[in-house]
């Protein structure tokens, strides 16, 4: 199979409300959207960069640079017999998995049209609905938090994670706590703190959390394992896990209890694919991850979550708590009992609403073989 073209949009798409974690508040969402064309049949991809370098080091210009310097040169010139074949094909480039991403998820999306299944069959995908939770940012009052949190169980949704930052995080998980006793609750703190906090997490185990989300540096796991052995809470790591070797050793260390699995992060659906697996060898459940993706992303999630050790609700939720345009049909949609159908059709299964990605296009450019 060959890569024939790798048609890039670069998007802004305005959220319907603000989303604050520990590193930003964000009112808007820049990305890239690829268009991957394997043997005739076109897959889409998003790449989950954003515009600044702060959940990772990755931002749209880097991506759209490494794409198209770099990445591109390399799949035009092989003959893939898998998708799986793609991430290791580009193994000379360092990092970047955002970018290789793209392309690899883009090239999934083709491989499962061209086979006429659903990217989720064609994954190795056992579920036929996934559960879904919300991921709700740090807001101006704790007042605003709770009715945000009591609008989301009304929804349907069985897991609430909220976000922390110094200054923003046990008094307001004992408000939570207190106001809603028995629901699903963790937190993610996008690694704001140090073991210098040792003692805060300490108290947070009172409060009967699920998990604590990324609480130390983003690229560590030694501190995560320290940290673990202090506190009964279980740790689940997200930035600080790039491949399948990293979720192996932060397994061997015990730095995580739980990983939380993005696509986008890890290189790809064969990574991610490959984590969930490893992940179940020792009895470490996996959620699928998000990065307030558009349709496109959202619905490659869908299909993720569907693999068999995806056992916790993920941050897979429906599109109308994004943006206020969306660029799929149907939208994904979450049910009273919070719950989204896997779309059975070919690929991702839902249609790109390509004249909406035009309209909020800000460049587009063309890659083929030189
Ligand atoms: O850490 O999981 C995260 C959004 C952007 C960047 C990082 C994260 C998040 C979320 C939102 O938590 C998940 C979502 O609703 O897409
Ligand atoms: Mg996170």
């Amino acid at each position: 199979m060959k890569i024939e073209s790798i048609t890039i949009h670069e998007v802004k798409l305005d959220l319907k409300n603000f989303f604050e974690t520990s590193f930003a508040r964000v009112t808007y969402e820049h990305f890239l959207l690829l268009q991957v064309t394997v043997d005739g049949v076109t897959g889409w991809s998003e790449c989950v960069a954003s515009e600044s370098p702060s959940y990772s080091s990755e931002t749209v210009q880097t991506a759209l640079h490494v794409l198209e310097d770099f990445i591109a040169p390399i799949v035009f010139g092989r003959d893939y017999a898998h998708p799986d074949e793609v991430l290791p094909s580009l193994h000379v480039i360092r990092g970047h998995n955002m970018a290789k991403a793209a392309v690899e998820m883009g090239f999934w999306e083709a491989y499962a049209r061209t086979r006429g299944e659903s990217l989720s069959k064609a994954l190795g995908g056992t579920r036929t609905k996934i559960a879904s939770g919300v991921s709700i940012g740090i807001q101006d009052s704790v007042d605003q938090l709770l009715s945000k949190i009591e609008g989301e169980l009304a929804d349907g949704y069985r897991r609430i994670k909220i976000k922390i930052k110094p200054g923003w995080d046990l008094d307001v998980v004992r408000q939570v706590r207190e106001r809603f006793p028995d629901i699903l609750l963790m937190v993610d703190a996008n690694s704001a703190y140090s073991l210098d906090d040792v003692k805060l997490f300490q108290e947070m185990d009172a409060y009967d959390l699920m998990m604590i989300e990324q609480p130390l540096d983003y690229h560590d796991m030694w501190d995560h394992a320290a940290l673990q052995k202090q506190i009964k809470t279980p740790i689940c790591l997200d930035e600080s896990v790039h491949s399948l070797d990293d979720a192996r050793r932060a397994i061997e260390m015990s730095a995580t209890r739980i990983i939380n699995v993005k696509a986008g992060r890890v290189g790809g659906l064969s990574s991610a694919r490959d984590i969930q697996k490893l992940a179940a060898e020792h009895d470490i459940p996996v959620w699928c991850g998000g990065m307030l993706e558009s349709g496109i992303g959202r619905a490659h999630n869908v299909h993720l979550s569907t693999l068999p050790n995806f056992t916790l609700p993920g941050d897979v939720a429906d599109s109308k708590r994004y943006f206020v345009e969306e660029l799929i049909e149907p939208t994904v949609q979450v049910r009273s009992d919070g719950t989204i159908q896997v779309p059975d059709g070919p690929g991702i299964g839902y249609t790109v609403l390509e004249d909406r990605i035009a309209k909020h296009r800000i460049s587009h450019r063309v890659l083929t073989p030189s």
